[in-house]
């Protein structure tokens, strides 16, 4: 019911492009952290929502998605604050969460989607966000605030959203692509062996396939589960690869014709990524007609961080309404922040339209991956079907 709810708090942010909602209320729950660096005693002590650049550090330590940030915002960030990003990236919730359960990372910021935000706040793994370091709060849609994972938003700040579906190249698709047959029919797969990939993900993959089979991505019925362990291991032999790292550079190189992907990694292969790597205008993306996956991607700032105080001016940095469009419109995928979606371009708005974020055409369809007591069992599923 929940999802519902958020499929039309959704649908209204689509149509809602033009002005900021604010009003937020932004008090702060007044947190102490005392692991940054001490404050050295000031002239004048900086005034609410001014940054005080005696307490920052010299660097911050980023652990993000591969290809989730626009690097001239990290330039940009260090030239007004003298700040040196350090990024290292992941490719899946699980093995950030891994890394981070196994303690003392050094990372400061980390980038969990919607349920695995649900478990740092279940584990105690991130900072509560002092709001009155976060100004630009105000900027962000408060449909997308208090969600059932952090309902508060004592840890977590929107970053960016998406959705998962198929990527194809219209070249070897002329008709384009409409179902998960596509990947999970073998007899079609046959004439494209070693040229598609699916996502290498516990979570995704066999939600993929739970859909293609017309169940939930969020099933853990035994019998569900096993069809969709039988299909994976189907279509093992058939794969280039399962892949989360760089699906976008192997789609524009033609290296694969199909892909499961995440919008904005569909958008990058078209459209190219900024210095990386040139575009392929044949790469189209679609959310199949069984469904596919929306979710939301969040900054937390671990508990252990070393320079929390810098992370909050990081982020704080973010939710400007430029920064955000900018970064949003450099990875494809769709921002949270309401006051940058006028100052994006056509182009990104017309690729939204036509599937590379939930409209009215696919919202219908689209499912949130939760975690409960039973999820676990992904877990399993996946260590299966990887191992076979
Ligand atoms: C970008 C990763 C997208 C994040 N490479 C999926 N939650």
């Amino acid at each position: 019911m929940k999802r519902g709810v958020w499929v039309v708090l959704l649908a209204l942010w689509l149509t809602l492009l033009a002005a900021c909602a604010g009003g937020q209320n932004v008090s702060s729950p007044g947190n102490e952290y005392g692991t940054g660096a001490e404050p050295v005693a000031a002239t004048s002590a900086p005034a609410a929502g001014e940054v005080d650049t005696s307490r920052l550090s010299s660097e911050l330590y980023f652990y993000n998605w591969s290809d989730y940030i626009d690097p001239a915002i990290l330039e940009q960030f260090e030239e007004e604050y003298g700040v040196t990003v350090v990024v290292d990236t992941y490719d899946s919730n699980e093995d950030m969460l891994a890394k981070v359960r196994a303690g003392n990372t050094g990372y400061d910021v980390v980038v969990p989607s919607d349920y695995a935000v649900q478990s740092m706040v279940l584990e105690d793994l991130g900072l509560p966000l002092d709001r009155s370091l976060l100004p630009n709060w105000e900027y962000l849609d408060p449909e997308l605030l208090g969600q059932y994972f952090d309902e508060q938003n004592t840890i977590s700040v929107p970053y960016l959203l998406g959705v998962t579906g198929i990527a194809y190249n219209s070249e070897v698709f002329p008709d384009g692509v409409s179902s998960w047959s596509a990947v999970f029919d073998l007899a079609q797969v046959a004439a494209y062996q070693g040229k598609l990939s699916m996502l290498d993900d516990e979570r995704e993959t066999p939600g993929a396939a739970l859909k293609y089979l017309g169940y939930s991505v969020n099933s853990t019925d035994p019998e569900a589960l096993a069809q969709a362990e039988e299909l994976l291991i189907a279509q093992k032999p058939l794969l280039g690869s399962y892949n989360s790292a760089d699906v976008n550079r192997k789609l524009a190189s033609g290296e694969y014709v199909i892909a499961h992907a995440w919008s904005g990694t569909a958008m990058q292969a078209r459209n190219g990524l900024g210095e990386e790597f040139g575009g392929n205008p044949n790469i189209n993306f679609v959310v199949p007609d069984e469904g596919g996956v929306i979710w939301m991607d969040n900054l937390v700032i671990l508990k252990d961080s070393p320079n929390a105080y810098t992370a909050h001016v990081f982020i704080n940095f973010l939710l400007r309404p430029e920064i955000s469009a900018q970064n949003a419109e450099y990875v494809g995928y769709i921002t949270p922040n309401t006051a940058a979606v006028p100052l994006l371009s056509e182009e990104v708005r017309a690729l939204y339209d036509a599937g590379y974020a939930p409209n009215d055409e696919n919202i219908d369809r689209l499912e949130w991956i939760v975690r409960n007591d039973e999820t676990s069992a992904f877990t399993d599923l996946w260590t299966v079907v990887k191992g076979d």
